[in-house]
């Protein structure tokens, strides 16, 4: 357990002093995905420490193209503190990431305990609202590089979110969305929120399964993000990067130095 907690401190620190640090599992061979979770729940404890406060929970590896974009083929979870939050239509300030990337998502706003086995009936008479969200991934590894036991320890590189405007999830069938990321106006990724798993509400239900796998649970109030339906784009500074979902409107960000 001791050692588990040193490398929860290297990951949370490496977070705070935006430098990327190596795979844990280059050390580490046979760390497993069991005590990985052990470091994220001990990496995010210290932020709780320092004063944020927990807001919810992120999915990621949800769809195919983000596993092809980085090699891991299983979904995981991560924790969502209120630092990560970032302003609809502000800044992200790239010096404090390390290599930020923006990925488009559907977010759940949730109204009602949701924890283990759950059905997708269950799961959406669950969601108070629907939103578009971009997530900001910012991997705490060298080149972005990671095995399944060094992202889940990071956080999932869970870094920050954008919100945009909340819909009642029940008046819109959400399952084949199209979703449009723009740089600077031009079309960069497109795809549907169908690739969030066949349905993002599916990765709700993920999310239900694993969280109760680690004794927790999506709490009224919570967000759950869903994960990225198409590859994530790397920030560069002077790019404004927008999402478009259809029928739910879209959120955007400005990348400053
Ligand atoms: C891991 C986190 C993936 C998503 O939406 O699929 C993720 C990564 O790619 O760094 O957040
Ligand atoms: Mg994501």
């Amino acid at each position: 357990m001791e050692d588990l907690e040193a490398l929860a401190v290297q990951v949370d620190d490496a977070q705070r002093e935006v430098r990327a640090i190596r795979q844990l599992t280059k050390n580490r061979p046979g760390l497993t995905t069991s005590e990985a979770y052990a470091i994220q729940a001990m990496s995010v404890a210290r932020r709780l420490a320092r004063g944020e406060v927990r807001i919810g929970v992120k999915m990621g590896l949800t769809s195919r193209a983000k596993m092809v974009q980085v090699g891991v083929d299983e979904a995981a979870w991560g924790r969502l503190t209120n630092a990560m939050l970032l302003e609809e239509g502000g800044t992200l300030s790239k010096s404090a990431f390390i290599h930020p990337r923006l990925e488009p998502e559907i977010a759940f706003l949730i109204k009602k305990r949701l924890r283990g086995k759950v059905s997708p009936l269950e799961a959406l008479s669950a969601v108070e609202a629907i939103a578009p969200a971009m997530e900001v991934i910012d991997s705490r590894f060298e080149k972005f590089k990671f095995a399944l036991p060094d992202v889940v320890a990071d956080n999932t590189s869970s870094s920050g979110l954008v919100l945009g405007a909340w819909h009642q999830a029940t008046s819109i069938d959400f399952s084949n969305l199209g979703m449009v990321m723009y740089v600077n106006g031009r079309p960069m990724q497109i795809g549907s929120s169908a690739a969030i798993l066949g349905h993002p509400l599916r990765s709700l239900v993920a999310a239900a399964r694993l969280t109760a796998k680690w004794g927790e649970a999506l709490e009224p109030g919570d967000i759950v993000m869903s994960g990225g339906a198409t590859a994530a784009h790397p920030a560069s500074v002077g790019e404004t990067i927008s999402l478009e979902v259809q029928h739910l409107g879209g959120c955007s960000i400005t990348v400053e130095a």
